[in-house]
């Protein structure tokens, strides 16, 4: 192959065939194999021109395919011109180096091609910094040389997909620069953390936060929308959200959360790239809770939701309540199908995002979590503290007021969430008499918020 095609690794506008092999152990839905391939593929602005699936009992080390299917891809990119193919799985660098001696065509695998696509989509500092550490970490492996034109990548300007160059002798020259590079891009991304990890631990004190998660395309930012003032760029392409967002929620009675809109999900997500997106995933790992939107009119749903709760656990976000709003009912063909969902998760919510169904029940549900569950209690709070006084007034339904002369007692119904508030801002109360940390363990049987930060793990604290 020559170095003009290797340095041209861009999907854009390439024609592309689509590859899959199916082990016994596949889970995704075999009706339309290659569905989300071809959405990703699309979202990286190349044609589809051809697709080819094997099936065997497990991939062969050289190739991954057989030989005889290797050969049939080697024809099919012949006859269809293709100038691309795109492996639905991730190939080591010598199976890649393999397939492209026989096929005479580029090869990708698919972690590839969504390093491709959050190259393209990344527009913050910090989106780029991660896409382009994720793409060093997996190229990384695969590099035999190319890194002479590292003077342009020092840009920030992120390196094209499959950048794995053509030369060997530059090897080690190579690997420290991209060690060097790796470091600088590290460093500058702490940064950003650090001061992204102070801010959300101040929000969470602040506000309560709710942060939208979900499979790419569930519809979330179109559910932010209709939930906020909206803004965030909602669009049937895969990965429009890259970034997060972050909103506030009017739910009425003075009550407001913070929303959060995020990236989403995707089966096998390079984890180089879940870990690089770290900072940006902070929203969710410490919001107070977490709303996962399903699309439940794709066939692979199920799939998606499992995903979507394995991803969670592994970014550390599971000490706060889920729940799951089904979105896209409109879609639906049958109207049982929702209660198939309904039977296995009781809890959960119908929504139509897009046509804002569903969304004041979405709304009263996000209040009844964020107040805590109301209960009656008397505070006393002496009358110097004006400020927790108006705030209860304010907030909570003040039943009766007892006036002494130097402090007030308050018959109020109020959520668990609102004396956090209080306590933040340090009001001087007793809460049925007693201290407001044992009231909130008698009473909610819970621990208060300051008690959360411990609960951060200690290296992020
Ligand atoms: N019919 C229908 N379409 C919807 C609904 N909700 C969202 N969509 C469409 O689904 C597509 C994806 O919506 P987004 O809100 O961008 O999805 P997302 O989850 O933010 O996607 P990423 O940011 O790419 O992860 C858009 O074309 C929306 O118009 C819904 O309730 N019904
Ligand atoms: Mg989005």
């Amino acid at each position: 192959m020559s170095q003009i095609q290797r340095e041209q690794l861009k999907v854009v506008a390439e024609r592309a065939i689509l590859v899959a092999v199916v082990l016994p152990d596949t889970y995704v839905d075999a009706q339309d194999r290659f569905a989300e391939l071809r959405a990703l593929t699309e979202t990286a602005g190349a044609t589809v021109v051809g697709e080819l699936v094997q099936k065997r009992r497990k991939p062969t080390v050289r190739t991954y395919l057989g030989k005889g299917k290797v050969l049939e891809l080697a024809g099919l990119a012949k006859m269809t011109e293709a100038t691309l193919i795109i492996f639905d799985c991730d190939l080591s660098p010598g199976q890649i180096r393999n397939l492209e001696e026989t096929v005479e065509c580029k090869i990708i695998d698919r972690s590839e091609l969504i390093l491709d696509i959050f190259a393209n989509r990344a527009s913050t500092l910090a989106a780029r910094l991660q896409v382009e550490i994720a793409q060093l970490e997996y190229t990384y492996p695969r590099l035999k040389a190319m890194w002479d034109h590292l003077g342009q990548v020092v840009g920030g300007a992120p390196i094209g997909i499959g950048t794995r160059g053509p030369g060997e002798q530059q090897l080690e020259i190579d690997r420290r620069l991209v060690q060097r590079r790796r470091r600088q891009l590290q460093r500058e991304l702490e940064g950003i953390q650090q001061r992204k990890t102070r801010e959300v631990q101040q929000r969470r004190l602040d506000h309560y936060t709710v942060g939208l998660v979900g499979y790419t395309n569930a519809g979330k930012s179109t559910l932010f929308n209709q939930l906020t003032a909206g803004g965030a760029f909602a669009h049937a392409k895969l990965f429009a959200t890259l970034g997060t967002r972050l909103e506030r929620c009017d739910l009425g009675g003075g009550n407001h959360v913070i929303l959060s809109d995020t990236v989403g999900f995707i089966r096998d997500l390079p984890h180089h790239l879940i870990a690089s997106f770290r900072s940006t995933l902070e929203e969710t790992v410490y919001a107070h809770l977490l709303v996962i939107v399903q699309d439940v009119s794709d066939p692979n749903a199920q799939m998606q939701l499992e995903v979507v709760n394995r991803t969670l656990d592994e970014i550390g976000a599971t000490e706060q309540p889920r729940i799951v709003v089904l979105n896209k009912m409109d879609l639906l063909e049958k109207p049982s199908d929702l209660l198939v969902w309904l039977n296995r998760l009781p809890e959960a919510i119908p929504i139509s995002a897009a046509k804002g169904e569903g969304i004041d029940q979405l709304r009263d549900w996000l209040s009844l979590h964020m107040l805590g569950g109301e209960k009656e209690v008397s505070i006393t709070i002496p009358l110097t503290d004006s400020r927790s006084i108006s705030f209860l007034e304010q907030r909570a339904k003040v039943l009766t007021r007892e006036y002494g002369s130097e402090e007030v007692i308050l018959q109020v119904l109020i959520g668990r969430r609102h004396i956090d508030q209080l306590l933040a801002q340090g009001a001087q109360m007793r809460i049925n008499g007693i201290s407001p940390l044992e009231a909130v363990k008698a009473i909610w049987n819970d621990d208060p918020e300051e008690i959360v930060a411990t609960r951060i793990p200690p290296h992020e604290r």
